[in-house]
């Protein structure tokens, strides 16, 4: 049994040291040196090209390194073996620090005060305790209810949306077509925290922003493709929204030439809110292993009929 591991992001050698400090001799490869295809029965990636893993013949699982894995499912060779996400307690961590850091950004106004700078305009804003503005986190899965409850736990009147109903401590929640309105309506900054999914793809978009308050903030950090760039960049220049902090854009990284880059109101990040650790992601993909050794169901399989 080998492990193969393939990432253009991730820092590989450091997976396989923590790998190995759990799980001595473990037969850890890394992509492109996979030696014999018939060895690998297990694949720890992120981003594999379209058909690699179809070119396994004993692969047994999937391990993703990433909490999203949409973009594996567009592979249309990808095998029908069980899927892991990555749920690692620095991933989910870090993504709360990155929504709690954006929402102060609105909450204090440093988005305006950033433009002010480059106007040379001294001008203070009062700032209004953390309750009265109202944060709503879409998707409350293992990455929303944490950013939630860290936002409850700052003092911001904090909403979730999902698919299903959730009943989350300090949180108004609401689920599914119905839940939206009402969800939507109250926000100063809506968090976009959903898997993409046929269902949730292009659902940042005009008529949805027309069901926001004026003058709302949008953070999304979940997939580009969530977003109708040219819708975004209307609402923002029709004062629709007031701003946006982007951490992922349809196209990574964003090419040059795309208006995201230099539009006022828009903040961007490089798909950097947050990732696995090798340090600690490694406890579940050593899980995983020895549940695929002994036959047992294994942790974090994405149900491809929905999608995540
Ligand atoms: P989960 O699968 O744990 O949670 C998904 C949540 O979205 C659930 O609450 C689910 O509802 C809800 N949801 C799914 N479909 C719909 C829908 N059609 N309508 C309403 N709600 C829906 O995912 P994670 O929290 O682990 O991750 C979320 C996403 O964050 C990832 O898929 C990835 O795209 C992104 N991400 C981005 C990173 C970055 O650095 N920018 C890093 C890591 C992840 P229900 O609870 O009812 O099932
Ligand atoms: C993820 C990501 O899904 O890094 O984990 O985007």
């Amino acid at each position: 049994m080998a492990l193969l591991i393939y990432s253009p992001d991730d820092p590989v050698e450091l997976w396989r040291q923590e790998l190995l400090a759990r799980r001595p001799g473990l037969d850890v490869r890394i992509w492109p040196d996979l030696g014999d295809p018939a060895d690998i029965t297990a694949a720890l990636v992120w981003l594999p090209p379209p058909g690699m893993l179809a070119g396994l013949p004993n692969l047994r699982a999937i391990l993703s390194l990433a909490a999203g894995i949409d973009a594996m499912l567009r592979d249309p060779t990808l095998p029908d073996l069980p899927l892991c996400r990555m749920v690692d307690p620095s991933l989910t961590r870090s993504m709360s620090e990155f929504v709690l850091l954006q929402a102060l950004k609105y909450h204090r106004h440093l988005d305006l005060y950033a433009a002010q700078q480059r106007r040379a305009e001294w001008r203070l804003y009062l700032t209004r305790p953390a309750s009265t503005t109202t944060v709503g986190v879409m998707g409350l899965g293992v990455l929303g209810q944490d950013a939630a409850s860290l936002l409850v736990r700052h003092g911001f009147n904090v909403t979730g949306w999902s698919r299903s109903p959730h009943e989350l401590e300090g949180v108004t929640t609401y689920a599914g077509e119905a839940g939206l309105d009402p969800f939507l309506a109250s926000l100063d900054i809506l968090v976009c925290l959903l898997p993409l999914t046929p269902e949730t793809e292009n659902i940042l978009n005009t008529a949805l922003f027309h069901r926001l308050k004026a003058g709302a903030c949008l953070v999304n950090v979940a997939r580009g493709r969530h977003l109708v760039d040219q819708d975004l960049i209307d609402a923002l220049d029709t004062g629709r929204l007031a701003h946006a902090s982007l951490d992922v854009t349809r196209e990574e990284p964003l090419p040059p030439d795309h208006p995201f880059w230099r539009h006022p109101r828009i903040d961007l990040t490089p798909h950097a809110a947050s990732y696995g650790q090798p340090s600690t992601g490694a406890d579940l993909v050593v899980e995983n292993l020895r549940r695929l050794d002994a036959g047992e169901p294994l942790l974090h399989t994405v149900d491809r009929t929905r999608g995540y």
